[in-house]
Formats: structure tokens, C-alpha cells, sequence
């Protein structure tokens, strides 16, 4: 394809990406995934030939269109496109790219504006799950300036909160895909949990690093990446998800006690790398695990009271808060996370 492809460049939450409606793509998937490749500039390290940031967390997609659905507005699939690996995964959601679906579906006239804020209903097509995104539309047009500041991203711009529902075994099928609070890999013990993101859930301790080691130190550390991976691929059949060599999913998570007052202290491989903080629905997954007695979080976090639980995942830079909305059996109702987005261009992409 030579000719340029309709696309909005956005920051939503603490990733970047691109923005497409469904009907500027190519149909046919092959066509799709080899054109996102293209303009990404992956395969490569540096991604010098696209659009993408030589990270994970810049090379992402969301293919946005009207639903159908009676339960919502717009419909939301994310694509992961690998960096330096010809591979495009729908195998995964993506709650920080989600925070930019409702600006964007309004901006695009998928959604009309109903007052100062409107809600978007958002079908996640990777998971099957509605995820609701207020989104602020003073004056009857999206506004991105605002007040609210989230770790990761400097400044402030407009709130936008998501609440999740039903969020539990969204892609293995089960919270808890094993049917086990607690499983032994390699004579670690984790927790195999699905509340949004699968995650196996791990004490940093236990593969040999502190919990408050950078990034950048993570990253470099080849003896933690092989103890991780070794676990990760016996607990992605596990879990439900088959061979996860060439997924995204699970993410390991390595937790230790909270440093800065918070619930419990996190890093996070995402699966190859060390996210920069912690993915959205993956901090849902963390704190789904913190609440279950037996889990190797569990006995390292402090839990608030009641029923409105509001929780702080630490990581490298900084904290991501879940609010857990607990029914009166103590299991997760809903889940809300509050993120912002930003609209970067607005324009057309092309691929080699
Ligand atoms: O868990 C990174 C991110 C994510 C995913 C990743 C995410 C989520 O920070 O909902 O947001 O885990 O690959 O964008």
C-alpha cells in the first residue's frame, strides 16, 4: 500500500500509539498486520524507518468502529505490534491505549457529545468485556487540558476515568485459570490470574532481586529475564493461553513490600522487557491478587478497609491506583483506574 492510511496519533495513559478507524484498514488481516508493520518500522531494534518508539509501550494500535452491541457504543481492538519481531498480537488488551478510544470514537463522530463530560461505552474485542471512559467534552468538542496528573507522564491534561466490569478470566477463561490461589513453577510460587490481563504474580524475592532495582537495571539483568521466561512459558498453557512464546501474555510480575505507603510494590515484565510503570488492567490483575488470602501478594500487602478499596500499585516511577469496588462476598464488582489521553496528530500514515 503507498498511499496514506487515515490515522490519530495519541497518548492514552502511559503509551502511544495509533489510531484507526476499522474501515481505513485493509480487511483482510494478513494486508492489515503487514501495512501496521510497515508503518511502525518493525521489524527493527530502533524502528528508525516508522512511526514507532523502539518500545513496547509505543508501538501499539487501536482499531476503533461503531458497535452493534446493545451494551456499547464503539468497539475497540488492540493490536500489539512487536518491535524488532514481525508480529502483530490481538492476543492482548490494553487499558493505557483505551484511555485515547473515547476522544478518539467522539473526534470521529462515532459517538455524539451529551454535556460537559460524556460517557463512551467501550467493547473491548480482545477480551469481550465493556469498559466505560469519561471523557471530557466541554463546549461539545473533546478536551484534553485539564488537572489530573498521572505517574509517567509529566503535566497534567483532562480526566479520563474508566471503570471495568466483568473483567474476571477475561482471557483464560477463569480468575483463577488453574483453579488454584497458588501454583509452584520451578520452585517458585505464584499466582495465575486473569482479572483483566493475564499475570503470573510472583515475590521478587523469590527470583533473586529486591523489588526496587530500575528499569533499566531489570532490563539488563539476563539471569532474572531466562528465571522469568523459563516460568512464563510453563504458565501461559497453564493458564489457558497455549504456547506463549510468541504472545505478549502473561506478564510476570514481580511484587514486594510498598515503599511509599501504597499496596504493594511492583516490576513488571511485559513479558520481555521492564515496563517503564505498570500496564493498566494488569494493575486490576495485581490488586485481584493482593485481596486473595495464600497469594505470595497477599501476604505482602496492606489492604484498606471496606468494600471501596482504593489501592496503590507502586512501580518504578511512581503509582497506578485501582479502585476495587468489592460485593458483599469480597469478590471484585468493578474496577476503575483513572488515566488521561492526548491527542498528538491528526492525519495520515504511510508504509514502505
Ligand atoms: O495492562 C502494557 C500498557 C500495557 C498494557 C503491557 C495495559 C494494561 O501499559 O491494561 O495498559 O502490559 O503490555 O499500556
Amino acid at each position: 500500500m503507498s498511499d496514506g492510511v487515515r490515522c490519530m496519533w495519541m497518548r492514552g495513559g502511559t503509551s502511544k500509539g495509533g489510531y484507526f478507524l476499522a474501515s481505513d484498514l485493509p480487511t483482510d488481516i494478513a494486508s492489515r498486520d503487514a501495512f501496521l508493520l510497515g508503518m511502525m518500522g518493525s521489524p527493527d531494534a530502533r524502528q528508525i524507518d516508522g512511526m514507532g518508539g523502539a518500545d513496547p509501550l509505543t508501538s501499539k494500535v487501536a482499531v476503533v468502529s461503531k458497535s452493534d452491541r446493545s451494551d456499547a457504543e464503539v468497539n475497540y481492538l488492540f493490536l500489539q505490534v512487536f518491535v524488532d519481531q514481525a508480529i502483530v498480537t490481538d492476543a492482548q488488551n490494553c487499558g493505557n491505549i483505551l484511555a485515547g478510544v473515547g476522544p478518539f470514537a467522539i473526534e470521529r463522530g462515532l459517538v455524539p457529545v451529551v454535556g460537559e463530560e460524556t460517557d463512551v461505552s467501550i467493547y473491548m474485542e480482545n477480551t469481550g468485556q465493556v469498559a466505560i471512559a469519561k471523557v471530557s467534552t466541554p463546549q461539545g468538542n473533546v478536551s484534553f487540558r485539564g488537572s489530573a496528573q498521572i505517574d509517567g507522564v509529566p503535566g497534567t491534561s483532562a480526566a479520563v476515568p474508566i471503570t471495568f466490569k466483568d473483567t474476571a478470566g477475561s482471557s483464560c477463561g477463569a480468575l483463577l485459570p488453574t483453579g488454584n490461589t497458588v501454583d509452584v513453577i520451578n520452585d517458585v510460587t505464584v499466582t495465575l490470574i486473569d482479572d483483566g490481563m493475564p499475570v503470573v504474580v510472583l515475590k521478587a524475592e523469590d527470583v533473586g532481586i529486591s523489588g526496587t532495582e530500575s528499569r533499566e537495571e531489570l532490563d539488563a539483568n539476563e539471569t532474572l529475564k531466562q528465571k522469568l521466561e523459563a516460568i512464563r512459558l510453563i504458565a501461559g498453557p497453564m493458564m489457558n493461553l497455549g504456547d506463549v512464546r510468541d504472545k505478549t501474555v502473561p506478564k510476570m510480575t514481580m511484587v514486594s513490600a510498598a515503599k511509599n505507603g501504597g499496596a504493594i510494590s511492583t516490576r513488571t515484565f511485559i513479558p520481555h522487557r521492564c515496563h517503564a510503570s505498570i500496564g493498566v488492567l494488569g494493575a486490576v490483575s495485581v490488586a485481584t491478587a493482593c485481596l486473595l488470602p495464600g497469594s505470595p501478594a497477599h501476604s505482602l500487602a496492606k489492604i484498606p478497609d471496606g468494600n471501596r478499596k482504593s489501592m496503590s500499585i507502586e512501580h518504578p516511577i511512581g503509582e497506578t491506583t485501582v479502585i476495587a469496588m468489592l460485593d458483599n462476598k469480597g469478590d471484585m464488582e468493578c474496577a476503575a483506574v483513572l488515566r488521561t489521553a492526548r491527542k498528538l496528530f491528526d492525519g495520515e500514515v504511510f508504509t514502505q
